[in-house]
């Protein structure tokens, strides 16, 4: 008994003494709301960041062997399968002369960014910092011989900016980073390196990493490395792919308790608010890395219009640079970010800083955003809206006075017929040069939301849905809302539903053509936005279109799909997946119909799809680009007599990009056309 005594005794001494002096590992994991909304207030309130890709992939520049190689330029490692050997010679060209850090700054500090994150190591291993761990880096390897991160964090320290650090979790140079040996490359060196990027270049803020996919990783070693980071720099903020969360390139997390302080939709835009923090990063043009043939530049309108509904719907847009091996930021990349910069320094209060609104949208043109005081709603409209611009959901205060930002006089404005906020646009205006700025204006109202439910749901009884809806002979209208005690009422003939227009209480039948819409209203006030939805008879208005038949399921290739079941049937006039499909992943189509075709003579077929598809002419195959696959096109060339000839298109998408395109060339014509210019009446 004595010896039982003695050995618990020596045990509780010993578990006291170890717990009092090795420090308790804090675990970052579990940081209360206030203290996670703290860390990443000037993040949230910063909404527009500079995203850059640079590194030895830009001596090549998406070149390989004289060949153009396919996809983002700092893959080329991998794309062209180039041998590490040779490929580590690229850094002995690497010598950015150009490189001037104190203009790369002004630029993104002109564009009215507020953060830039740089790729330290990407997934081609080399790193753009003077690491101790690796002879593979910018000074030891390059004839440039200077730590370029050093120097762009010396920039952002002197202008305030704040900087970030990309780091790619898979290498492609380190031999560790493969198979067993992945803990001694996360141990030994991935850690090291992580140390010297957080300790040696001033006040970093950001932590975005990327290649976290790769089966050597797990979500338990992302908490793990969350923790580490945040132990040696308690406020940085790292992304979703320091762990397993992310969903592909959606980018957001695919449940509750995934570590990372936010989500990373990539070259997309959520299509909704968020409770949880999100970035989309994207690219100006094709490429990440520069790629000297990549010209495919976004319009400053798209790129000021996407940063408009990031904000709108709360988050934060990592805008992608790909400088030369020269250290130049491609001209198109900065004229753009002027003309961002432009917008901005007239409407940033609309996005700096702002909370979401009730309603982030209303129609296709209008973004909605909040002060952080809660004191302004600001109605941004992507387009120009004329004379006068009506807002459902909001609610303006008796007294409100309500500017357009960027023009002094505040503007006149009333409650219209249908209780609406009408707001008048000064005549002078009309003359484009006399508008606050190009591309969407912003409206700032002291006011408060107007609780609207979603505009009415009208649809056939087979679920039909959309803003034009095709059909033969007569069709069944069904309309429903989501407003408690309201009656939604309707029109048939385009014009406004006010509370004296038809109250919808059974569905009706249609014969012809209409413009039906619908609104909610509760004892005489709107309760919904409104509805508006166009019925087209195609046999009455002799219209060209094509039967589709949609299905949902998961496939790896075409199904036979005469033995599923269909989710709705209906018809189009163009052959696209847009019109039909419910969701971006899991679905297929079946179209068919008839080609009128002109004359007789030689016609390619050219079918593009991704994933899969079949194009079959009289029932029989024609060309077949089945399978899980990009947006791919295979071509046929047919002989084909003048008149009418049935065709069926079968496709599915499995997941990732999606699309199908059908075009068609008659051997004497210079261009193909889209094969809906020839369908015929149904
Ligand atoms: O493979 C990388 C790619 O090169 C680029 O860095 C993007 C940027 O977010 N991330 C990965 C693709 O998801």
């Amino acid at each position: 008994m004595k010896i039982i005594r003695f050995f618990l005794f020596t045990t509780l001494v010993l578990v006291t003494v170890f717990s009092c002096t090795t420090p308790k590992k804090k675990d970052y994991l579990h940081e209360s709301p206030e203290a996670y909304n703290k860390r990443m207030k000037w993040w949230k309130d910063a909404r527009f960041g500079m995203f850059i890709h640079w590194g030895i992939y830009s001596v090549p520049a998406g070149v390989y062997h004289g060949k153009v190689v396919p996809g983002a330029a700092e893959w080329i490692m991998y794309s062209a399968k180039i041998p590490v050997k040779e490929y580590e010679t690229f850094a002995r060209e690497f010598n950015p002369v150009k490189f001037n850090a104190d203009e790369w700054v002004k630029i993104a500090k002109d564009a009215g960014m507020k953060y830039i994150v740089i790729t330290a190591k990407h997934h081609d291993g080399f790193c753009m910092w003077h690491t101790k761990l690796t002879r593979y880096n910018v000074v030891d390897a390059t004839p440039y011989k200077k730590d370029v991160l050093k120097e762009l964090s010396e920039a952002c320290k002197k202008e305030g900016m704040n900087l970030g650090f990309y780091y790619s979790i898979m290498d492609w140079h380190n031999p560790l980073a493969h198979g067993d040996s992945f803990p001694r490359y996360r141990d030994e060196y991935m850690k090291p390196q992580l140390k010297e990027l957080l300790t040696k270049y001033g006040d970093i803020k950001i932590l975005w990493f990327d290649g976290e996919w790769i089966n050597e990783w797990n979500e338990q070693e992302g908490e793990d490395l969350y923790n580490y980071v945040r132990s040696i720099k308690p406020d940085i903020i790292v992304n979703n792919r320091v762990g397993k969360g992310r969903m592909g390139m959606k980018g957001m997390n695919k449940g509750e308790g995934y570590v990372g302080d936010f989500g990373t939709p990539e070259q997309g835009i959520l299509n909704n608010k968020s409770d949880f923090s999100w970035e989309t990063c994207m690219t100006m043009n094709n490429t990440w890395g520069y790629k000297k043939t990549d010209n495919h530049w976004k319009s400053s309108k798209l790129l000021i219009h996407n940063l408009i509904d990031i904000a709108s719907k709360g988050g934060n847009y990592l805008l992608n640079v790909g400088p030369t091996s020269e250290g130049i930021i491609p001209g198109p990349s900065v004229t753009r970010l002027r003309e961002m910069g432009n917008w901005l320094k007239i409407n940033g209060e609309a996005i700096y800083g702002t909370k979401t609104f009730m309603h982030y949208k209303e129609g296709d043109n209008i973004r909605y955003t909040v002060s952080g005081d809660g004191i302004y709603i600001y109605a941004m409209s992507l387009d120009w809206p004329g004379s006068s611009l009506t807002l459902e959901s909001v609610e303006p205060d008796n007294d409100a006075i309500i500017q357009m930002l960027g023009y002094v006089t505040p503007l006149k404005w009333r409650i219209d017929r249908n209780q609406d906020l009408q707001i008048r646009i000064p005549d002078k205006m009309t003359d484009e040069n006399n508008r606050p700025g190009r591309y969407a204006w912003t409206f700032r109202i002291k006011g408060k939301a107007f609780p609207l439910a979603d505009a009415p749901l009208i649809r056939t009884a087979g679920g039909l849905t959309g803003q034009t809806i095709l059909y033969k002979d007569t069709v069944t209208v069904y309309i429903s809302v989501n407003a408690p005690g309201s009656g939604i009422h309707y029109t048939t003939d385009g014009s406004f539903p006010v509370p004296s227009s038809p109250v919808f209480d059974k569905p009706f039948l249609l014969k012809k053509s209409a413009e039906i819409k619908a609104k909610a209203y509760k004892k005489g006030i709107k309760a919904s936005f409104t509805s508006d939805v166009n019925f087209v008879n195609i046999t009455q208005d002799h219209i060209p279109a094509a039967s589709f038949v949609y299905y949902e399921g998961v496939w790896k290739s075409l199904p036979d799909f005469s033995v599923l079941r269909p989710v709705t049937k209906g018809y189009v006039r163009s052959i696209s997946t847009d019109a039909v499909r419910h969701r971006d992943n899991g679905y297929g189509i079946v179209y068919s119909g008839r080609l009128n075709i002109p004359e007789k003579g030689k016609y390619t077929f050219f079918l593009t799809s991704d994933d899969g598809s079949r194009l079959f002419l009289r029932n029989k195959l024609v060309i077949d680009n089945d399978g899980l696959h990009g947006f791919d096109t295979k071509d046929a060339t047919v002989l084909l007599k003048k008149g009418k000839v049935p065709f069926r298109v079968e496709y599915f998408q499995a997941t990732g990009g999606q699309g199908l395109r059908l075009m068609i060339k008659e051997e004497h014509m210079k261009n193909k056309v889209p094969v809906s210019l020839l369908l015929d009446k149904m």
